[in-house]
Formats: C-alpha cells, structure tokens, sequence
C-alpha cells in the first residue's frame, strides 16, 4: 500500500501520554511510519483511558431491504439494477417479519440501509420504521445512510431537516456511518461522481446531531485513497465533532474488491486494517469509540485490533450483505458466545451495550 517505512513516533506518543491533540502532519507520520509498536501502545493508551479495559458489543441484526440501486458505485458490489441477477426488494410485511425475528433472536438492534431505489414512495420509508417501532418498539432503529437521507429529501421535496424530524417521529433513533467513504472530492469524483457529496455528507450528520439523533461514521479505506485523503478524512470528522459531540463511534471499512469493477485491485492486509484502527484511535481524539467492524476485518484482526485503539466489536449482526456480496468470507452473523471468546482472547472484559454505548451487563458468564 502507500506506507512507507520512515522514522520512529515515539514523540508522537510522548505527545498523546500528555493529552496534547496530533496535527495534520503528525497524522501523515503515523500512517507511513515503520515504527508500529510505538503507534499500536499510543493507540491503547487513548482507548484504556477512555474505555479501560472493556470491549462492547450489542446484539443486533442488518436489515438491507433492496440492493436495487440507481447508483452506481465503484467499489460496489451489492448494488443492482432492477432484472439483474441477484437483485431483491423486501415488501414492508417481510421486512417487520424479520424484525420480529430479531426480536425473537433476543436482539436489542436493527440496522437498516439499502440501495438507492427507483420507486419507493417517500412513504414506505416512513411506513417501514413506524411499523417496526409500533410492533416492536423496545428495539433500537439505526436507520438509513446520509445517502439514504438525501434521496429522501429529493424525494419528498423536504429539506433534510424536516426528513429527519419525519422518522424521528416515525421511532427511528440513530443514524449508521455509511457512505462517507473517503470525504474527498478527487476519490467521489473518481469512485462515485453522482452520489451524494463529501460536504453534504458531513451537513447531513451536523443536521441530524442538531435535530437529536447520535450518530456513526465509517471511512471506507484500500482503494484509490490517498494517506493524505485518509488523514483530511480523519480531521473533517474531528471538526464536526468539536461542533456538535453527535458521533458515537468511528469504523473504518476494509475495503472488498471482489465483484466491483476495481477487483483488480488486492484487498489491504490485517496490518493495514490495524495501522487504520490505531491512526482513527489517535486523531479522533474527541471519538469515545473506535469500532473493528469483523465483518470487514475478519474475526481474529477484530480481536487484535482490540489492543491497537478499538474498543467495540460491533455485534452478532445476523444476515449482512454489503460485504458478502462483495466476497467477504467472514459469517454473516456470530453467536454472542463467539465474541465473549475473542475478547477474552484479547485480555479484554466483554461488556453488552445497548446502540448508544450504555453498559447492559459485563459478562462474567463462561
Ligand atoms: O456505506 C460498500 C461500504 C458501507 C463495500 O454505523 C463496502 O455502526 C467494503 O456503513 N467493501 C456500509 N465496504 C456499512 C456501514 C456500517 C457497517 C457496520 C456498522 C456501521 C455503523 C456502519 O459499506 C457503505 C460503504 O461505505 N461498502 N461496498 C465493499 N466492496
């Protein structure tokens, strides 16, 4: 990739053990430095000192209710035309049915996203949230992308404020982190021209922070990025979070060429999704949690990364397309016995949270 073995930061981590926040180019210095051990023990320095020794996870499903698409993303696989192989649409009474095996399941969260679709009415969104919230309102709803927000606004001719005020009335509760991907007009320009915009990306967020909604961000990296897009990625997020404190949790996206049309590209290795862990950790100093999302990274990295910056280990997440689509070979869910395990693997204690990081039971079970 774009690292390059230069000097050691063992300054820099004197500078992070004294609370002082890194600039842009100290950013730079951590992503092409050789001098990881020095990065990954600044990295768990910050995360035991906001977090200890915990690690979280919630119980918590995917919903992806269409992948028909208008879109078309590059580094895309789920996406699909409507007639193309593989392409699928939930009707709302799949879709709550579901739901009710989620909450079956024992789980606490739906997490919502799909493809920019043709047809929907501005409605169904509102219908499909409502009628979860109705039959099963102890469920927390973390729905609909910043993309997902914007086609809603242009849909209904509503400006994203009151598209937010709308599904909060609805029950819906927090937002997900997707479709940032790097925040950097030259990569949306060569990856995805006609989707929604870095910065309308980062004022949908400050608008649903100012409308009550929590919310994640992701950065999806190991593509045409640039360390320095990285790094203008990472400052961009810590301003608006300076701002508005709405962000909850930081994922970096390990990046899945297979079936996308930069396939040709290899996949980043366990080094680089760690580097990525412990560099997000360190900049976003105003973060309470970092996520190693083990759909992405794998299982074992996950668990890694849990001494590198991350604290979260997301969840069970039971039925996740985007990436298996895209030739993740990871499960598509995990039994919460599973992640007890890898934590404890860790040397870390697992802790059961609900979507907005309360503590629901420290697990001492074996
Ligand atoms: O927005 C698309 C990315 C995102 C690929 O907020 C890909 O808690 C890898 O945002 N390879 C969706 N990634 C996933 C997401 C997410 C996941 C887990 C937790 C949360 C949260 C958010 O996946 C998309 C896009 O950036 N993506 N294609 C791919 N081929």
């Amino acid at each position: 990739m774009q690292t390059v073995e230069t000097d050691s930061v063992a300054d820099l981590e004197v500078k992070v053990r004294a609370g002082e926040r890194l600039t842009r180019d100290e950013g730079l210095r951590l992503y092409r430095t050789a001098d990881v051990e020095s990065l990954y023990r600044a990295a768990n320095f910050v995360r035991e000192k906001k977090n200890g020794r915990r690690a979280y996870y919630n119980v918590n499903m995917h919903l992806n209710y269409s992948n028909i698409c208008t879109d078309s993303c590059m580094f895309c696989a789920f996406g699909k035309k409507r007639g193309d192989e593989g392409a699928y649409e939930m009707s709302l009474e799949e879709i709550y049915q579901r739901a009710g095996y989620l909450k079956d399941s024992g789980a606490a969260e739906v997490h919502i996203v799909g493809g920019l679709h043709p047809d929907y009415p501005y409605e169904y969104y509102l219908e499909m949230i409502r009628g979860i919230d109705q039959r099963y309102p102890n469920i927390h709803i973390k729905a609909f992308t910043a993309v997902e927000i914007d086609l809603l606004a242009k849909l209904s001719g509503k400006s994203w404020r009151e598209v937010l005020q709308d599904l909060k009335a609805a029950g819906m509760d927090s937002m997900p982190g997707g479709g940032a991907e790097v925040l950097s007009d030259r990569v949306f320009r060569k990856l995805c021209p006609d989707k929604t915009q870095p910065d309308e990306w980062l004022a949908i967020h400050k608008t649903a922070h100012e409308v009550g909604f929590r919310s994640n961000a992701t950065m999806l990296f190991g593509h045409v990025e640039k360390i320095e897009e990285r790094v203008d990625h990472l400052l961009r997020l810590r301003a608006l979070q300076d701002e508005t404190g709405g962000f909850m949790a930081f994922i970096p996206l390990r990046f899945h060429p297979e079936n996308t049309a930069l396939q040709k590209l290899p996949m980043v290795g366990a080094d680089e999704v760690l580097r990525n862990i412990a560099v997000g950790r360190l900049m976003l100093d105003n973060f309470d949690h970092i996520k190693a999302y083990w759909i992405q990274v794998g299982l074992e990295t996950a668990r890694d990364a849990l001494n590198c910056g991350a604290d979260d280990f997301d969840g069970t997440v039971l039925d996740e397309r985007i990436t298996h689509f895209a030739g993740a070979r990871t499960p598509i869910g995990v039994q919460q016995q599973d992640i007890w395990r890898l934590i404890r693997e860790a040397g870390c204690v697992p802790v059961r949270r609900d979507s907005c990081y309360n503590e629901v039971e420290v697990i001492t079970a074996a």
